[in-house]
């Protein structure tokens, strides 16, 4: 080697963005990380998404801008809270494809940018080489996908299994593999009504889940709390949720499974409804009670039956899902893309298994404000084990475009992680999260609300047609059961927290700040 050479190679750019890494972005629906035995090992067990905790890191402050899908995909697209991306709830939300996306970004910095799986923002996907979507939830059981040319076309299998099929033909056979890529498989699973495949039905049927501390919370002092309808007692129907089916019984949301069900073919319906019929049988045996319509019992024997039915068959989608994602790490490694990519896994949002009696997401606590987030590092990126600073998925679009070795555009709220991946701890690294939920009135009836982390102390303004505060040490307690808001001794807590959701809303030029002068 020459001297020259030797000169010039040292002056190329050390920053692992020089590498151009593939990336790798799995994000499920719903999965929570109660159920993802890298986080918590009290229900299931996932292997395979623990091989990507394992040869990687894995967050444990992992928080989401807006616990909704719609939201959380925009937020996670654009990098922006809800208020500046535009789409701030599912139900009146249209994404507007014109404006700056980071895959728009990636493939300005030369990357292929592809999405196959959910998509959930009504209008089609822009800044993508490919994209293969479901129509709005999408189905398990025979799904169909909206092609690029906007036909809708029926396929047959379950549908975390041909979503994976999909992402890694794409690799295999469609790309242009002269490019850098970034894959977004969307996954459904583990999204309500939780259709398990066929394969799975048994699974997890002798294991009693214990019961969470919370299950039997009575929402004292918090009274958005109470207003709620997602508990599982009450609001989770007993035919679509935990498949309770008879014939001659018509819940609210009977004709919705009769169509999902009606999906299966002839022998595959069989099979499901062999399995579910005999539990419907013993359902009704013990609870003749429910057979009137009543979705509503109140007796912990009903609602302690509910939750292991709906906590059983969330882990069979889970037990599908995790499959699918060691199937995506096998052929990284089989076809040699192991140490050029980087594998993200993440969901839109956390969820409710059974915490404070609910299923569902949409409020600021810990377990729907949470996500899931871990990764598994290239070759040439080496820390390992857990990373403990505040991130939120605002923060996904700026971390892709530093790898890309992109630049971040300045109208971008949220930061890179790429310093944390390499293993540092940024002085100035945010000392809070700002949060703002908007869909109600609406199904589950959760209130608007807005508020602020700093890792221990939540604060939180829930408004529209209430207005309350609720303030919460998380050391003191995790459950967040105990709303401090007014409380004596916690004054200097409360305006200090204040003055942080202030400067945040300030920051992010969120309009409702003039609504709610802090
Ligand atoms: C559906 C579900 C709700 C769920 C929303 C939003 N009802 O409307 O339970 O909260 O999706 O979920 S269902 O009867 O259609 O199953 S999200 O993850 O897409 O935001
Ligand atoms: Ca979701």
């Amino acid at each position: 080697m020459t001297r020259l050479s030797v000169l010039a190679l040292a002056a190329l750019p050390t920053a692992v963005a020089a590498q151009r890494y593939n990336i790798v972005y799995i994000m499920t629906d719903d999965h929570t990380a109660q159920m993802m035995s890298c986080y918590d090992t009290r229900y299931i067990q996932t292997p395979n998404l623990d091989r990507i905790a394992r040869d990687g890191v894995r967050f444990t402050h992992s928080y989401v801008a807006n616990s909704l899908s719609g939201p959380s995909r925009a937020c996670m697209l654009t990098g922006k809270h809800s208020h500046a991306n535009g789409f701030t709830n599912n139900e009146h939300g249209i994404f507007d494809g014109t404006q700056q996306t980071m895959p728009k970004l990636m493939q300005q910095a030369g990357y292929q940018t592809a999405i196959i799986g959910k998509w959930h923002l009504v209008s089609l996907p822009t800044g993508f080489d490919y994209w293969n979507i479901l129509p709005e939830q999408g189905d398990y059981y025979n799904p169909s996908f909206i092609t690029m040319e906007n036909d809708t076309v029926a396929e047959r299998g379950y549908l975390t299994n041909i979503v994976t099929d999909k992402a890694i033909n794409w690799m295999e056979h469609q790309r242009d593999r002269s490019k850098p890529f970034i894959l977004f498989i969307h996954h459904k699973a583990c999204h309500r009504n939780w259709l398990p495949e066929l394969k799975y039905l048994r699974e997890y049927e002798n294991v009693n889940f214990p019961i969470p501390y919370t299950f039997y919370d009575n929402y004292e002092g918090r009274e958005a709390a109470a207003a709620q309808e997602m508990h599982i007692d009450r609001n989770m129907d007993i035919v679509y949720d935990i498949k309770m089916f008879r014939p001659d019984l018509n819940t609210r949301l009977t004709p919705n499974y009769r169509r999902m069900i009606s999906r299966l073919g002839g022998r595959e319906q069989m099979e499901y409804n062999w399995f579910y019929d005999s539990l419907s049988l013993d359902f009704y045996r013990r609870f003749p009670q429910m057979a009137d319509g009543r979705t509503t019992d109140n007796t912990p024997a009903v609602a302690e039956f509910k939750y292991q039915r709906y906590m059983r068959d969330y882990a069979k989608v889970v037990k599908s899902l995790d499959d699918n994602v060691g199937r995506v790490l096998d052929y990284l490694k089989q076809c040699g893309l192991d140490d050029s990519t980087l594998v993200v896994y993440t969901s839109d949002q956390g969820f409710y298994m059974g915490e404070h009696g609910w299923f569902d997401k949409r409020f600021m606590y810990e377990e729907s404000f949470a996500t899931p987030l871990v990764m598994k590092l290239p070759k040439g990126m080496n820390l390992r084990g857990d990373i403990n600073e505040l991130v939120q998925n605002i923060d996904y679009a700026p971390t892709f475009l530093d790898i890309a070795g992109a630049p971040i555009p300045s109208d971008i709220h949220g930061v890179s992680l790429l310093p944390l991946l390499k293993g540092e701890h940024p002085k100035n690294w945010r000392s809070a999260l700002y949060y703002h939920y908007y869909e109600y009135p609406a199904e589950h009836s959760v209130k608007r609300h807005y508020g602020v982390f700093d890792g221990r102390w939540k604060l939180i303004h829930f408004y529209r047609d209430i207005d309350r505060w609720e303030l919460f040490d998380l050391q003191s307690d995790p459950h967040e059961l105990h709303n401090l808001y007014g409380q004596k001794g916690t004054e200097r807590q409360t305006r200090r927290l204040r003055e942080e959701l202030k400067k945040l809303q300030q920051q992010y030029a969120d309009p409702i700040l003039q609504q709610f002068p802090l």
